[in-house]
């Protein structure tokens, strides 16, 4: 055969693989690099960010854009010297790295408005001079500097994920990355491994996993943890976990009153309990199974999957 027919034979062949290794292949970027970190100590998610040279501006900027399942970044806000520990081993050694902290009239202020009365100054810093406005953490000593914004020796920087402050009126808008699903007017959102710990982690409890849900919100209405008046609805919400394994529902056992109690406070009519569930000392929650009878669970006692996987609802 002639080579040049051969060649334009195999040619398209060659462009076709091309191609398929072009869409297929993975684009690596700096912000892939390490995933976020959870500190039970105050139940955020911490991450550094490398982007060697980046100004102040543009890493609060960044962190702003970025979130973690229902969690919203921003630069770190160090108030404690446990979080500033938590922060400073995660980094990467030898890096250097913006956090959440700027000068203001005279003194240095917090991006989110929390009272500066923890610091962790290095020796003869800050020096708040010309421009030294902007303050970056060492990761060799955990110390902290102020310096010029779009300082080259700056790595990257770190973002905590926070649950978004809580609005009761919802009127800014929806949670970042929730997709809830609408059934008669009201909608219900799955969420599994939304918030992640280590096993008998106390940080994690039904109190915790009831904060989540209300600190979201979908089309200005405030989620709280799903509650039945029918067995219709708790079959659709079956239909949402199955495949998962038990999801905490927003029914409590109040041990003061000896009852059982909706969040929402609407009355206890509908119940689906499976005739195998009951209540053991120290039973304080109540999980759905995925085929959608329920159990009774101790909320600091389970293991973390069940603690893990929770529904939304938010009602009208
Ligand atoms: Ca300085
Ligand atoms: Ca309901």
């Amino acid at each position: 055969m002639n080579k040049r027919l051969l060649l334009l034979l195999l040619l398209p062949i060659f462009l076709s693989l091309l191609i398929l290794f072009l869409t297929v292949s993975p684009t690596f970027t700096d912000n892939d690099s390490i995933d976020p970190l959870y500190n039970p100590e105050n139940r955020n998610y911490y991450q550094f960010v490398q982007d060697t040279g980046i100004s102040w501006n543009n890493a609060e900027i960044s962190a702003k854009e970025l979130s973690h399942g229902v969690f919203t970044g921003q630069l770190a806000v160090i108030t404690t010297q446990d979080e500033n520990d938590f922060i400073t081993d995660l980094l990467p050694d030898e890096s250097s790295a913006w956090i959440g902290l700027k000068a203001s009239d005279g003194g240095f202020k917090w991006i989110n408005e929390e009272t500066f009365d923890y610091s962790n100054w290095s020796s003869y810093q800050p020096t708040n001079g010309d421009y030294e406005d902007y303050v970056e953490l060492f990761e060799y000593n955990g110390k902290w500097n102020d310096i010029v914004n779009g300082n080259h020796d700056i790595t990257g920087y770190v973002v905590e994920y926070i649950l978004t402050n809580p609005d009761p009126t919802c009127n800014s808008g929806n949670s970042p990355n929730i997709n809830p699903v609408e059934h008669n007017g009201h909608y219900y959102l799955y969420i599994h491994n939304g918030v992640e710990g280590q096993d008998n982690d106390p940080a994690i409890t039904w109190d915790y996993v009831n904060e989540i849900a209300e600190s979201l919100c979908y089309e200005g209405r405030q989620g709280h943890l799903v509650t039945f008046t029918d067995e219709e609805e708790n079959d659709f919400v079956t239909g949402l976990i199955s495949g998962g394994d038990f999801a905490i529902i927003g029914l409590h056992f109040a041990h003061s009153e000896e009852e059982l109690k909706w969040v929402t406070g609407e009355p206890f009519e509908y119940s689906n309990f499976a005739s195998s569930a009951q209540i053991d000392e120290g039973d304080d929650i109540i999980v759905m199974i995925h085929h959608g009878p329920w159990t009774y669970l101790n909320g600091y006692g389970v293991s973390l999957d069940y603690r893990t996987a929770f529904v939304v609802e938010f009602s009208p």
